[in-house]
């Protein structure tokens, strides 16, 4: 009976954990309108489960951007590194700007956890592996793929937040660096303009060492910009919702 109840449990435990994840990934779908959750629910699951979470390239996410396809965005695409918090406390309050976490898939995954296992049908959101574990995991690939399919659609001026109160607010490693500055397309992208967010105390400004390696790495024909832009000063033009896009720097 012990062993009966034990492995029921367990059993029980591991539904439990793929179905509290579902339900997170379809109600936030739901969110957004005229999509086929279920559809894309089973989709995105195909990536990974059943599979080795340190043995997932970004491919494995193909099918899911094709599911769920981003659509093509001129002048409002926002890409950030190093300022999750202050990006999303200014784009929340303006319309000006869209960050992949605006969008149907950066939107459902943001902030969460998932892996699977080989053997197994489960989705698992514990004691998953993270970059540092192994390049290849499930999480980072997704963010990988969904970035590059990000830079891909953007079009027309860009812009980028970066943090200007760490020595290097350009790193070509991060994701920015490496997927999605080199993801632009010349043929749709005008410019990239990189809002440098200081405070008081700046550690860096628009002539640092790492933002020339961002001019070098950006594709040939896309202009470069940078502003340096207080937080303070982000804080008050986010409040103003009546303000002129492209006004705030
Ligand atoms: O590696 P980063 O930043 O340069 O990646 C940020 C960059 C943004 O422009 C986004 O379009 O790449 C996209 N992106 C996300 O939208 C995103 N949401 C959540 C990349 N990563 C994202 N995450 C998680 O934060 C993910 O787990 C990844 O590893 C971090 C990236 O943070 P970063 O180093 O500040």
């Amino acid at each position: 009976v012990i062993i009966v109840a034990v492995v029921l449990g367990v059993t029980l435990r591991k539904e439990t954990e793929t179905n509290q994840f579902q339900s997170v990934f379809l109600s936030r779908c739901e969110t957004f309108k005229g999509n086929n959750c279920q559809k894309i629910w089973e989709t995105f699951q195909q990536a990974y489960v059943n599979r080795d979470p340190c043995k997932v390239p970004m491919e494995a996410y193909d099918p899911l951007v094709t599911a769920a396809p981003f659509k093509p965005t001129c002048n409002r695409v926002m890409f950030w590194s190093k300022t999750k918090v202050v990006v999303h406390e200014f784009t929340e309050k303006t319309d000006c700007f869209v960050t992949l976490e605006d969008t149907l898939l950066g939107y459902v995954l943001d902030g969460l956890t998932w892996c699977g296992k080989e053997g197994s049908s489960e989705t698992f959101t514990t004691d998953c592996p993270v970059w540092t574990d192994c390049e290849n995991n499930t999480v980072s690939s997704f963010w990988k793929r969904v970035s590059a399919a990000y830079a891909d659609i953007a079009c027309g001026n860009v812009s980028a937040m970066l943090n200007g109160s760490i020595a290097v607010p350009f790193s070509p490693t991060s994701i920015f660096g490496s997927i999605e500055v080199k993801g632009l397309n010349a043929t749709r992208v005008n410019s990239l303009t990189v809002v440098l967010v200081t405070e008081e105390e700046n550690v860096t400004n628009c002539t640092d060492a790492s933002l020339k390696v961002l001019q070098k790495e950006l594709p040939a024909g896309i202009n470069y910009g940078c502003e340096e832009v207080p937080e303070s000063q982000l804080q008050e033009c986010g409040s103003d919702p009546q303000r002129p896009c492209g006004s705030c720097w």
